[in-house]
């Protein structure tokens, strides 16, 4: 929260309010409507048509409703505030209030969060939701903890990794040999793409597509989802179904600021952004039936690849023993019992 909202709060003589006691909110509400007691603002990185983007709003909306207006959440979608790195840094030092991340991104603070991200991990969603909503998710949701950030229960999807390309179709390991291809701003994937031979460059999102436009970068990966709502395909030619890793966003709190909430607030903003979240996945599953014609359609060549050399690729070049040698036996054990074993 910011000194603003404090001071509104002090002016209304609810103090109690900004020192953590619970608020009697319902009883708020029922004098006349003005402005919120607590002004919050909630970041992301994905377009305003993104499920994601749409479902924090909705979450939003019935928060305040739920709230009788007491709680304003104000969503900024799109990298509106700046890039994965500076939103993360706002989030840190209070200036925004919740903002959701990819673990991966995340692992630049709290580096078992990028453990999901491990190639080839998860064969399907069933396999991701039992591993994030169970022991996986509950061992980084206590990771994320200890430093100073809340996750929220339920993560939000973004997708299996597609990699893209404009210069020439990848079927193979040996056709990234030398490829330029963007990656998010984390070691994992870094560190991926170089055992498979690329030469990957860290970018944030928000800075992608001029970087395919002016051929900064031959290529990326990212959900199909994504490429169509985010108009990659108007700057890519070809896309390769490697499904090289899954990746979903931690929905972050500030956990100074979302412990200084009352309780009874705290309550109502989790449920109903658990309650998204869900909503969230079933978009994007429901977009993954759709979104291959649409991207054929619109220009964008499909290529199959042969997966299991992708795989065997990262084997061969010490990957999985490397990351299981960083992340430790503890957690790759976890990842282990949720997925089976990987190296
Ligand atoms: O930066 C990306 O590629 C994105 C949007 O997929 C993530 O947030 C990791």
């Amino acid at each position: 929260m910011s000194l603003v909202h404090r001071r509104t709060l002090l002016a209304r003589g609810l103090a109690s309010g900004v020192a953590g006691a619970a608020l009697p909110l319902f009883a708020i509400g029922t004098r006349p409507a003005r402005a919120a007691a607590f002004s919050l603002k909630l970041a992301n990185n994905s377009p305003v048509t993104h499920p994601q983007s749409v479902r924090q709003q909705q979450a939003a909306d019935r928060i305040r409703q739920a709230t009788n207006g007491q709680v304003d959440i104000q969503l900024f979608p799109n990298n509106q505030l700046g890039s994965d790195t500076d939103m993360l840094s706002q989030l840190r030092s209070g200036a925004i209030d919740f903002f959701t991340l990819s673990g991966l991104i995340l692992s630049t603070l709290v580096p078992p969060a990028s453990i999901n991200g491990v190639g080839f991990a998860f064969k399907d969603y069933d396999t991701v939701w039992k591993a994030m909503d169970g022991k996986l998710g509950g061992y980084v949701r206590g990771e994320i903890d200890k430093r100073g950030l809340i996750a929220f229960d339920k993560m939000w999807d973004n997708g299996f990794r597609q990699i893209t390309s404009s210069t020439h179709p990848i079927k193979l390991p040996s056709d990234l040999k030398g490829f330029k291809i963007r990656v998010p701003v984390s070691p994992l994937w870094t560190s991926m793409f170089q055992a498979l031979g690329a030469s990957p460059i860290s970018i944030n999102f928000s800075e992608v597509y001029s970087a395919l436009q002016t051929k900064i970068a031959e290529g990326q990966e990212n959900p199909l989802s994504l490429i169509q709502i985010a108009k990659l395909y108007e700057v890519q030619k070809y896309v390769s179904m490697t499904s090289h890793m899954w990746d979903g966003f931690w929905l972050l709190a500030n956990k100074r600021g979302f412990s200084s909430l009352p309780a009874d607030v705290q309550a109502i903003v989790a449920r109903e952004m658990n309650q998204s979240a869900l909503q969230e996945r079933a978009d994007i599953a429901a977009l993954n039936g759709s979104v291959a014609g649409d991207l054929q359609a619109k220009g964008l060549v499909f290529v199959e690849v042969d997966k299991p050399a992708f795989r065997d690729a990262l084997k061969q070049a010490g990957f999985y023993a490397e990351w299981k040698r960083k992340f430790g036996d503890q957690a790759w054990a976890i990842l282990e019992s949720e997925v089976g074993t990987l190296s």
